[in-house]
C-alpha cells in the first residue's frame, strides 16, 4: 500500500509515521508513505501557496496552481484513489476503511487555513473524507488517522497478538474488558474467568462482556448489532 500525502508540513507526517507499528510496517514494506509538498511547485520567489479570499472574509485559502500542479507530478498506480481530508467528508468509519484498504494507492490531499481554492476540487475530484464533526488546524491529523486505520487493516503490519479481526467493530461491538498482571491491584481481582483455562467459557464471557458495554456505552452501536 502506497500513501502519498500532499501537504505543506510533511515533518508532520514524517514524524508520526517513524514510530511503533508504522514504523515496522515500513520497513518490512507493507507500506510506504510519501509526501509531496506544493510549495515545491510554487512558481514565484516567494512560494507563496495561499492567498486572501475572493469576496472577503477572515482567513487564507490554498491557491489551486501549486495544488494542481504537485497532485499531476504523482505518478499513479492503476487501482488508486484520491482523498481529501475535510470537515465536509463521508464521516470515516471501519467499514470506509476496509473499502480503502483495497486500494494499491493512496493520495491524501491536507488543507491548512479557511480550506482549499474550489477549483482543486472542481479539477482533481476527490473522495471527501472527514474523521469526524469538528475542525482542526490543518488535515495532517485526519490523513494520520486514515494511514494508521488503514495500514493495520493490510497484512503484515499487526502480528498476530494484534490481529485486526479481533477488534472492536470488526464484529460491531466494543472491546471487552482487559487484564494482565498483577491478579490483584488496590484490591481489584481480575475476574475469574479468565484464570481458568476454558477457553470456551473465556470467550462466553468476552462475547457477554462486549454485549453489555456496548448497550451501555453506545447504544447506537448496539441498536444496529440486534
Ligand atoms: C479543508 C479535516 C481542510 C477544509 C480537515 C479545513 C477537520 C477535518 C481543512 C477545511 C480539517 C476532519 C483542514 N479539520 N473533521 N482542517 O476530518 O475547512
Amino acid at each position: 500500500m502506497i500513501f502519498d500525502v500532499m501537504t505543506l508540513f510533511p515533518e508532520m507526517i514524517e514524524s508520526y509515521c517513524s514510530f511503533s507499528i508504522m514504523k515496522r510496517a515500513s520497513e518490512a514494506g507493507v507500506i510506504k508513505v510519501n509526501t509531496i509538498n506544493p510549495r515545491d511547485f510554487t512558481l514565484d520567489k516567494h512560494k507563496k501557496v495561499d492567498d486572501t479570499p475572493y469576496g472577503g472574509g477572515a482567513g487564507m485559502v490554498l491557491m489551486a496552481q501549486p495544488y494542481v500542479d504537485a497532485y499531476e507530478s504523482i505518478e499513479r498506480s492503476e487501482n488508486s484513489i484520491t482523498v481529501m481530508l475535510s470537515p465536509q467528508g463521508e464521516p470515516l468509519n471501519d467499514n470506509l476503511v476496509n473499502e480503502l484498504a483495497g486500494y494499491e494507492q493512496i493520495i491524501l490531499m491536507c488543507g491548512h487555513y479557511e480550506g482549499f481554492d474550489e477549483r482543486i476540487r472542481d479539477i482533481i475530484k476527490p473522495k471527501e473524507i472527514s474523521i469526524g464533526d469538528f475542525v482542526l488546524t490543518g488535515g495532517e491529523l485526519p490523513a494520520l488517522c486514515l494511514i494508521d486505520a488503514v495500514s493495520r487493516k493490510i497484512e503484515g503490519t499487526l502480528g498476530k497478538i494484534e490481529s485486526a479481526d479481533e477488534d472492536s467493530f470488526s464484529n460491531g461491538l466494543l472491546e471487552y474488558p482487559h487484564y494482565t498482571k498483577p491478579r490483584e491491584y488496590r484490591g481489584l481481582k481480575v475476574p475469574e474467568v479468565l484464570l481458568n483455562g476454558n477457553h470456551k467459557e473465556i470467550a462466553e464471557f468476552r462475547l457477554q462482556q462486549s454485549i453489555e458495554r456496548t448497550k451501555k456505552k453506545r447504544p447506537d452501536l448496539y441498536a444496529k448489532y440486534l
